[in-house]
């Protein structure tokens, strides 16, 4: 992609209101534009980071097992009313009447329209266990949006549901979601702890958090501090009591938010030295709560002795939009954005120092065909505005490798590589760069 083509409208200054440094860096590098209190559009870089990490999301669903399914926006308030929610959730809910004056809403989650479905659609204990997913525009009329994306009224979720005929099969189901986090958010390149949490108003017994460490985090977290930089589980045991040992040793021995923290247990489970206390992102939460919603909607099933039984779930949110803005308060420095590899909007940004040259502007052209034509993605910088400018904006923009072409580049046949993280930079010719951007490290 061409930047004089492309939109990427970077501010040097964040607007007032922005107080959280990812709030500023998405407005400054032009990730999101506002349109009202915690409603955005989406610009392209953003939607491009966005749409990466739907897609991670999406794989890891897939591989634990989940199917994809797309369900609407708009909600019946009559489904809500069959399972008493509907007057319960109160100012958060968005209601809406359409011309007949019947009542909708605009889905803040999905447990009633996903139960529903399943019980119209599956017809035999057979077809059980079943997880659902769906990654679609939730809102809820917060009381105080913000934090840009990070605390939104529209967001992007992934919400699974999971049914099954008994308890420990839901719990199986609950174990194989909390493995297939952990491997989302490895991928992600985060660092994200499981905690105890409180199920609010979605309801249950069992519930946990999924909290990105990050200084500018909403909530405190505790926990025994083993329990992080644990790699990724990977393909999780198909034996219901190792899955539920994998899950045990990734939560102990002591780990909770602030609603659920209890002091004297924390000090009498962790030792001294090992107490970690930190803020953290909730980018991700999981409820178990058994036959909450199939009860009050009436979902059952035939079990094995032909009694109805009425199914027993859980339901698993991911915050997709939300995790644009949390990765970048896990990663940036003074100067901008440091996007991980695996979401990083485009993986190269070619500055090119003199494009009004056309030598420079040639060998530019053949960095870039020669990059993209091995997979990489690039984005160009041929704008006629001034070096500074463009140094200033890449660093901004994060991309996680600078490729720096100008004149002296064409003489000595020299080309500038900087990596943005580390600030490291080397000097190479043409066919090491493209192998030094093509292979190992900077691979994927
Ligand atoms: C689980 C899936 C649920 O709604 N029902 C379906 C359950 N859980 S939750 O914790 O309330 O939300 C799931 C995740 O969505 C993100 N999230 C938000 N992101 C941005 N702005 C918001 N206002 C917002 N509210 C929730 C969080 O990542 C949360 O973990």
């Amino acid at each position: 992609m061409k930047m004089s083509r492309f939109l990427v409208p970077t501010l040097k200054e964040a607007p007032s209101d922005a107080v959280a440094v990812s709030h500023k860096l998405a407005l400054r590098a032009g990730l999101i534009h506002q349109e009202a209190a915690g409603i955005f559009s989406w610009l392209p870089l953003g939607i491009r980071v966005l749409k990466k990490i739907e897609q991670i999301v999406r794989e890891e669903m897939d591989r634990a097992g989940a199917v994809e399914v797309l369900l609407p926006t708009i909600q019946k308030a009559d489904l809500w009313r069959k399972s008493g929610r509907y007057d319960d959730y109160g100012a958060e809910m968005l209601r809406i009447k359409d011309r007949h004056d019947r009542d909708f809403l605009f889905g803040p989650t999905a447990e009633e329209v996903m139960t529903e479905i399943v019980g119209a659609h599956v017809n035999s204990y057979q077809q059980l266990p079943v997880i659902l997913y769906n990654i679609q525009w939730k809102f809820r009329d917060e009381v105080r949006p913000r934090f840009g994306v990070l605390r939104s009224r529209e967001f992007l979720m992934k919400d699974a549901y999971s049914y099954d005929l008994d308890e420990a099969g839901a719990r199986e189901s609950y174990n194989r979601m909390f493995v297939a986090y952990l491997n989302i958010f490895a991928r992600l390149g985060l660092s994200v702890l499981p905690v105890r949490a409180d199920p609010g108003p979605i309801g249950g017994d069992l519930s946990h958090e999924f909290m990105l460490l990050a200084k500018t985090g909403e909530s405190m977290v505790y926990a025994d501090d083993r329990a992080l930089g644990l790699p990724a589980p990977g393909v999780p045991p198909e034996d219901r009591a190792e899955l539920q040992a994998l899950v045990d040793e990734r939560l102990a021995p002591y780990a909770a938010s602030d609603e659920l923290h209890d002091a004297s247990e924390y000090e009498a489970r962790v030792e001294e030295g090992h107490r970690m206390e930190a803020r953290g992102v909730e980018v991700g939460h999981i409820f178990f709560f058994g036959d909450k919603y199939s009860r009050s909607m009436d979902v059952k099933l035939d079990g094995p002795d032909g009694q109805p039984i009425a199914l027993q779930s859980g339901s698993y949110g991911v915050g997709v939009s939300r995790l644009v803005a949390a990765i970048i308060e896990a990663s940036h420095d003074e100067k901008g954005i440091i996007w991980p590899e695996a979401v990083a909007p485009f993986h190269v940004g070619i500055v090119n120092l003199a494009p009004d040259k056309e030598e420079v502007s040639a060998l530019a052209n053949k960095v870039y065909n020669a990059l993209e034509g091995a997979g990489r993605q690039c984005l160009l910088d041929d704008r006629k505005i001034r070096a500074g400018g463009k140094f200033a904006d890449m660093d901004l923009i994060g991309l996680p490798w600078q490729v720096v072409i100008g004149p002296r580049s064409v003489a000595s046949g020299e080309l500038e590589l900087k990596n943005r993280a580390s600030g490291e930079t080397v000097s190479l010719g043409f066919h090491d760069l493209i192998a030094r951007l093509t292979q190992g490290s900077a691979g994927n």
